[in-house]
């Protein structure tokens, strides 16, 4: 596994893969030598409420997809001891750490769990001591064993270590910590389908409201949490909410990874302060591979609209790549180059998502199956341009219509190829695909 850091201004990053090429970083002896556990020794001589208050201040934001401010989010949970008998709600906390990474694209918290799991691990004590939870569940996406054998090897240090069980560090706290592998189903990535899946059912979304924060796991107020989110919580309670808001934006504040994959000449992690530029990042990156430039990019994992070249300064923030027509997602920054089909792409992202939806509504069940079909006639030359109107109407049926965000994510792709590249619609109208290498010379350059 490479962890390749940007080390960009301010020169305080990399802060969460620091050390992710050191031997043996995973271990809790390498963790401790560079101050691993010190901020959750320094959290439990704190009031909860302050830890909550240092978080919200620290503006840090949710880094699974959806940017939900995680201080704003630890705070719905009612701040008073489910163990205390006078207690008006004597429903139990829970913390519950989203590790069901599988948006595709999506690549950061694996090499995070499997570099740092002792970050997460520490992370969580912290948040579940924040919200008075006495037990934490980390849901790992299913197929990743070798997380799963890391992960629990490193929960297991830390319980004999004191950090977690009874009394940690003499604190009084209790804290029991659970890794539970799902099934490698991506609508588990949902939270309301992780905490389903959780208890036992079969993962499809719930209604909200309730949010977990009011109802959640057993019904019970629940914070569900992004493995990167909660990883970077003790960083700021060890070097202060100034510190942290030194970096990134003040809407946006921080550090964060961003994930390079595809026509990139080195692709990985790249860790950097939030509102840096794509352009910046593949600089480090070392640019789209050679002898080729940037057709088109996802700035957060296919659920997020596909931008192009125009935008390689956007600012890679909430509020910059909202402005730019996107979303910033999950920070997986897909790269494709002049070779790319953008059909054939669009349509590969369109089989995902019809293959993973769950079934529970009609628009998304019915209806990525048709995009489907549409877009893979379209791809074999066998389109017609009524087939554009009809992919239309099939998206809007979907796109806001769809019971969660899954069939909203469907439609992403879509809507935004057709407004940036509707060009290459119609020119499989013209006898196939242009990039097909038996019709085109442009595939073979
Ligand atoms: C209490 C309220 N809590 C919102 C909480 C809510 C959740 C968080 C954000 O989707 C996005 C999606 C994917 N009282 C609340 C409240 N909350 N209002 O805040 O909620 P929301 O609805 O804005 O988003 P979400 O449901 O968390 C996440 C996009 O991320 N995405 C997908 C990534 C997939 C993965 C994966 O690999 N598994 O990460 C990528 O772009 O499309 O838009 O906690 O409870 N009033
Ligand atoms: Fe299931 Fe798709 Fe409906 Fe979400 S939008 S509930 S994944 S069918």
């Amino acid at each position: 596994m490479t962890a390749l850091s940007t080390g960009t201004d301010p020169a305080e990053t990399p802060v969460l893969s620091r050390y992710w090429d050191e031997p043996e970083s995973w271990t809790l002896r390498s963790y401790e030598s560079h101050n691993g556990y010190a901020a959750l020794r320094s959290a439990l001589q704190q009031e909860p409420d302050d830890l909550i208050d240092t978080i919200k201040a620290s503006g840090l934001r949710g880094r699974g997809g959806a940017g939900f401010p995680v201080g704003m989010k630890w705070s719905f949970i009612p701040q008073t001891d489910p163990a205390d008998s006078d207690s008006p709600d004597p429903r139990p906390h829970y913390l519950v750490v989203n590790a069901d990474e599988s948006e595709p694209g999506t690549c950061k918290d694996i090499p995070l769990m499997l570099a740092s799991p002792h970050s997460l691990i520490e992370g969580a004590i912290i948040a579940a001591y924040a919200i008075r939870a006495a037990h934490a569940f980390i849901y790992l996406r299913g197929e990743v064993a070798s997380v799963l054998r890391r992960l629990r090897s490193a929960v297991e240090e830390a319980y004999t270590a004191g950090y977690l069980g009874f009394d940690i560090l003499g604190s009084g706290f209790d804290l029991e910590l659970v890794v539970h592998a799902g099934a490698g189903a991506y609508i588990c990535g949902e939270e309301t389908a992780l905490l389903d899946s959780l208890e036992g059912r079969r993962g499809q979304p719930r209604l909200r409201p309730p949010f977990p924060a009011v109802a959640g796991l057993y019904a019970s107020p629940t914070v569900v949490n992004n493995v990167e989110s909660i990883a970077s919580v003790p960083p700021i309670i060890r070097n202060g909410v100034d510190w942290f808001r030194s970096m990134g934006t003040e809407k946006s504040p921080g550090f964060t990874l961003y994930s390079l994959s595809g026509h990139v000449a080195r692709p990985g992690q790249y860790e950097a302060p939030l509102g840096i530029t794509l352009r910046e990042l593949l600089e480090r990156a070392g640019g789209v591979r050679a002898g080729h430039e940037l057709k088109f990019w996802t700035p957060g994992g296919s659920s997020t609209p596909i931008l192009t070249a125009e935008h390689l300064d956007v600012p890679l923030d909430y509020e910059g790549v909202g402005a730019a027509g996107s979303m910033l997602g999950t920070k997986a920054l897909q790269i494709f180059d002049e070779t790319t089909c953008v059909v054939r792409a669009v349509l590969r992202w369109t089989e995902f998502y019809a293959h993973e939806s769950c079934g529970k509504c009609t628009p998304c069940r019915e209806g990525t199956y048709w995009l489907v079909q549409l877009l893979a006639r379209i791809e074999a030359g066998a389109g017609t341009a009524a087939d554009l109107d009809t992919i239309t109407d099939v998206t809007n049926s979907i796109v806001g219509k769809s019971f969660c965000a899954l069939g909203d994510g469907a439609g992403s792709p879509i809507v935004s190829s057709l407004e940036h590249f509707r060009d290459e619609y119609l020119a499989h109208f013209e006898g196939g695909c242009p990039f097909d290498p038996h019709r085109s010379t442009l595939y073979a350059d």
